[in-house]
């Protein structure tokens, strides 16, 4: 029986999950994670961002990111473990972040010394000290200049897969070049954190896999290669800096001698890591068409997978690679488990008192709504942050929280009809997708069955799924996705939360009045006739 280790280092922290996988099935024998701002408060992050004057830059700390995996591998070694069986390892990062690497790293990843903690020999290879993560909304500029240097929105939308975003990497990229022009020529490699991460595993510059190569605005979707003409419209010498695109199943290295000397470990095999959504395709089973999963994490996200790429006609959703070989859609919200957070501390509640709040307030919050945009939006873009209220007064706990769960999902299901997926089933997972209470409003909006899973992490899991994967390949023992799926991703059918159809028509109603504020929010007219209509519909059918 060969052991599989899979990474995530998401947004606020670094998890690790160990399974047991043989032909009769798969059992996770190790889990654990870190949490940046509390166990390394020496970098001084916020919710796992550097912080600083302008809401629209979000970086974090590359050497955090390091520093993390050193120490997850610390107490992997001291758990206890046999982990000599340790046979692949592959990871899963949150996406769009890029790390600027100089020309010292090439030598000094492969000559790391296993006596000295890795953040030490870390510091003397970057290029730029901080990384953009896919928080930052502050590439607008270089996001209408890549367009129009590679032949408008569309067209980058057509070939890459999505049109230019601000946090995607290109943008980033050139923002970088134009503002550090001097670090930017120093500057020998940029990959992603997923990249990143996969290098100070196998002591080597890692690859990039299409599934994370997809959310840079620089990937031909259809041949998984740079495009070239974003790649030239987004920074001078760009080409030589991008990391090789390799398919998601390449083994990209051994564990380097570092981590086998300093932590006994074997040479097991490196696979490349992926981006956070597409390891959850897979940690969620969505292996095939028609389903789609819902992670409730730092940002919501609402991806599935597409067997021919359906690009999104009014430029919020994104086409990425797929770590099985083909497509998934994803739209992604950023107000999520912040804005969450937000509610419930300004109301001093634990999760418990929310799901009570949340049950206290009436399904469609009587036509209240909250528009959650504290921080600057992504779905829809919105540059400066500022929520918004209609008819809910600040002060009215379980309205305001009604008011942010329902937005939410309603923002989700607004966002994702260009997918063009009649959703039956959602595969609920992220942080909080243990509340019950959040699954049902989810449940009601869409009108379909929620499944939650055991694992909450789905994207730690589709890491260790996708390191058992390209192992049997690399062994000449391939095993189908299906079957890789089956067994971890049995769905647990008592807890199978199963739309009220009443309520499902409200809220397919209160949708209109959501999309009219949501508008008006955007510059468009007053909602409140479509309010006002709303309530007395739905006061006449209660009444
Ligand atoms: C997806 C996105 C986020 C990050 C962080 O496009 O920006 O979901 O991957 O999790």
């Amino acid at each position: 029986m060969s052991l599989y280790l899979g990474f995530d280092s998401s947004t606020q922290s670094l998890t690790a999950l160990v399974a047991e996988i043989d032909g009769a099935g798969t059992r996770i024998v190790f889990e654990s994670a870190i949490e940046f701002d509390r166990e390394l408060p020496e970098y001084g992050t916020v919710h796992g961002v550097l912080p600083g004057a302008d809401p629209a830059v979000a970086v974090s700390s590359p050497l955090m990111w390091g520093d993390a995996l050193d120490r997850m591998m610390r107490r992997l070694a001291d758990s206890g473990l046999d982990l000599s069986t340790l046979a692949a390892i592959s990871g899963s990062a949150q996406q769009h972040g890029s790390v600027y690497l100089n020309a010292r790293a090439a030598t000094e990843l492969e000559a790391l010394d296993p006596a000295r903690p890795l953040v030490g020999q870390l510091a003397g290879m970057l290029a730029r000290p901080v990384s953009p993560i896919w928080m930052d909304t502050s590439t607008s500029a270089e996001c209408a200049e890549i367009a129009q240097a590679a032949g408008g929105s569309a067209a980058v939308a057509q070939r890459t897969g999505s049109r230019p975003f601000e946090r995607f990497t290109g943008p980033q990229i050139r923002k970088f070049f134009k503002a550090d022009p001097v670090a930017y020529a120093a500057t020998d490699r940029i990959h992603l954190v997923s990249s990143f991460m996969a290098s100070l595993l196998a002591g080597t510059h890692a690859p990039l896999d299409p599934g994370d190569g997809s959310g840079m605005n620089l990937m031909d979707l259809d041949t998984c290669e740079w495009w070239t003409v974003a790649v030239d419209a987004t920074a001078p010498a760009l080409a030589q800096k991008l990391p090789a695109l390799v398919p998601s199943s390449a083994i990209v290295g051994r564990l380097s001698p570092f981590w086998q000397r300093r932590y006994g470990l074997p040479p097991a095999r490196v696979v490349a890591w992926s981006g956070d959504n597409p390891c959850s395709l897979v940690g969620t089973g969505l292996v095939a068409e028609g389903r789609v999963a819902i992670s409730l994490g730092t940002s919501d996200t609402i991806f599935g997978l597409m067997r021919t790429p359906r690009v999104d006609p009014s430029g919020t959703g994104h086409v990425f690679g797929s770590p099985t070989g083909v497509y998934m859609g994803l739209t992604c919200v950023k107000n999520g488990s912040l804005a969450r957070e937000r509610i419930r501390d300004a109301f001093a509640m634990t999760w418990d008192d929310f799901s009570r709040a949340l049950d206290a307030a009436p399904p469609g919050n009587d036509g209240r709504i909250l528009i959650p945009w504290f921080e600057p939006e992504i779905t829809p873009a919105v540059a400066v942050g500022g929520e918004r209220r209609y008819g809910l007064a600040p002060d009215d706990g379980p309205g305001n929280v009604r008011g942010v769960v329902e937005a939410q999902q309603m923002a989700l299901a607004l966002h994702s009809r260009w997918m063009g997926v009649d959703i039956r089933e959602i595969h609920a997972t992220g942080g909080a997708s243990v509340n019950r209470a959040i699954l049902r409003v989810m449940a009601d909006v869409f009108g379909a069955d929620v499944i939650p899973f055991d694992v909450a992490n789905s994207a730690a899991l589709g890491a260790v799924l996708r390191a058992y994967h390209a192992d049997r390949l690399a062994d000449a023992q391939p095993v189908e996705w299906d079957a890789v799926v089956a067994g971890i991703i049995e769905p647990n059918g008592r807890e199978r939360i199963v739309p009220d159809p009443r309520r499902h028509e409200m809220y397919r109603d209160l949708l209109t009045v959501y999309a009219a504020c949501e508008a008006h929010a955007l510059g468009g007219p007053d909602p409140a006739p479509a309010i006002a209509a709303w309530r007395a519909r739905h006061t006449e059918r209660s009444g």
